[in-house]
């Protein structure tokens, strides 16, 4: 059956391709991998920097997958051919330092997830106690993301390479100046005149990268065998839907990316804060909410009309008013589209896994909202109860006192946070430096919603509480 996909294959394993690229999950193979793919000219060389499991599964199918496109009215499947070899950082980081050290790359693009960039969410700027710093700072051979940028340029540097174009697609906000910021700090720890260099001769575009991606599941792959004669042991599900809107600076070669569709631009910054606080700010509300009023995916949440009308009213009544729209887009049309996108029943994407990471994703998707409203006198109801739903999702325990397993590079902190009391618990949560920025730490009013918020879930439960606000 793997024949299948080999017969599509025209890899060329003697150049890079051009790119390598970090953290290799299946939202860059359903998005980033697409657009190189159909640009043409270029492959890819990708680097997981934990696990072997998907270079595992490519590999007898020649780096070859499905990406599978769930519309509400059928699927479509798309074979990609762009990748040229699969690394697996932990088991040799030399290997990964040489290909992204050699003449022929020219980005490195980056999928490596919010806490991957070893930042403080908070504030942006490396978190040099983070333990795979320390470990990057002590030895040449790195295993974080930026450990693995900063050495690979000083090889180029040291070997008179001009750098490659660091290009982020994970949801962060400006996130091209976020990879910037953390290469520099540690370049900087490392060594001042390779930072210089990089400040000088590198380039950090920021990207605002869109589609819905849910995991796959064991029933994906056996539909899919079953509907296309082959099998495929990694392929990807995705929406219809895409976007990607690029700064256009980068510092080297690039693939003619705007004839496959992407926005390349001059500044990114609105692009980023509109999907980031439209899309993903309402993506984790409904995630939090959902997951506690016992839903299992965004689409069964947006199913419920209490639900569809909370999301509509945070995009219209909280979201909307505080977005500078970027040009030529309209926001009321933006999010019907999402709210269509949310309902696709084709796509079962879990709010369990949205909810993942939280202490990562909230700064950008919801808290930085809240904060210019308070700031600006405006009203945040149903957003402070989303993170008041986040905070009793920690908890670890779901309406019916059943065990949450709660992903969180901090859930340890956040799970000994909870108190029976609605306002100490708040106070405890509104201490976390790293998530909460100091406008809403000193906010006593914001402290005190989000204690009303919070008690209101605990007595009534999620869909109760939200049902309240609709009909506020
Ligand atoms: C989601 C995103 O898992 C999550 O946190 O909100 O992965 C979301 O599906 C994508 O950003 C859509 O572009």
């Amino acid at each position: 059956m793997e024949a299948g996909l080999h017969d599509r294959l025209y890899c060329d394993p003697t150049t890079t391709g051009g790119i390598v690229h970090l953290g290799l999950g299946a939202f860059f193979r359903a998005h980033g991998a697409v657009y190189m793919a159909e640009a043409g000219g270029w492959g890819i060389t990708g680097v997981s920097l934990q696990s072997p499991g998907t270079r595992d599964k490519l590999r007898p199918q020649g780096w070859a997958y499905t990406a599978l496109e769930l519309a509400p009215d059928g699927e479509k499947p798309q074979v990609v051919t762009v990748l040229r070899n699969v690394l697996v950082a932990p088991e040799d980081p030399q290997a990964v330092l040489d290909v992204m050290a050699a003449p022929d790359t020219h980005i490195v693009s980056l999928t490596v997830t919010e806490k991957g960039y070893c930042h403080e969410p908070s504030t942006g700027r490396l978190n040099r106690d983070h333990p795979d710093i320390r470990h990057d700072l002590a030895n040449p051979l790195p295993r974080s993301a930026p450990g693995f940028l900063v050495r690979a340029l000083a090889l180029r540097r040291a070997a008179g390479l001009p750098p490659f174009t660091v290009l982020c697609c994970d949801n962060l906000p400006e996130n091209g100046r976020v990879v910037q910021g953390v290469v520099g700090d540690l370049a900087g720890l490392i060594d001042p005149a390779l930072a210089d260099w990089i400040e000088a001769q590198g380039a950090f575009p920021s990207t605002m990268v869109d589609r819905i991606v849910p995991a796959t599941t064991p029933t994906d792959l056996d539909r899919l065998e079953a509907a296309s004669g082959y099998r495929d042991e990694a392929p990807v599900m995705h929406e219809p839907f895409r976007q990607w809107v690029v700064e256009d600076r980068f510092c080297g070669p690039r693939p003619a990316f705007e004839t496959v569709g992407a926005q390349m631009v001059a500044d990114v910054t609105h692009y980023e804060h509109m999907k980031l606080r439209m899309l993903n700010g309402t993506h984790s509300s409904l995630a939090y909410l959902g997951y506690l009023a016992g839903h299992e995916t965004i689409a069964d949440t947006m199913a419920d009309p209490v639900f569809a009308d909370f999301v509509r009213g945070l995009w219209h009544d909280e979201i909307i008013p505080a977005l500078t729209p970027p040009p030529g887009e309209d926001l009321a049309a933006y999010a019907d589209a999402l709210a269509a996108r949310y309902a696709n029943p084709a796509i079962r994407h879990r709010t369990w896994q949205i909810a993942m990471d939280g202490t990562q994703k909230l700064p950008q998707r919801i808290l930085g909202t809240i904060a210019e409203s308070r700031a600006a006198g405006r009203a945040v109801p149903g957003l402070t109860l989303a993170v008041a739903a986040w905070m009793r999702y920690t908890s670890g325990r779901d309406e019916k006192g059943q065990p949450i397993e709660v992903k969180d590079p901090l859930s340890t902190r956040l799970a000994a946070l909870w108190r029976d009391d609605p306002a100490q618990t708040v106070a405890g949560f509104l201490d976390l430096a790293e998530v909460f920025p100091p406008a809403l730490r000193d906010d006593a009013g914001f402290a005190a919603d989000l204690s009303a918020a919070l008690s209101g879930l605990v007595r009534d439960g999620a869909r109760a509480t939200a049902a309240d606000r609709v009909s506020a």
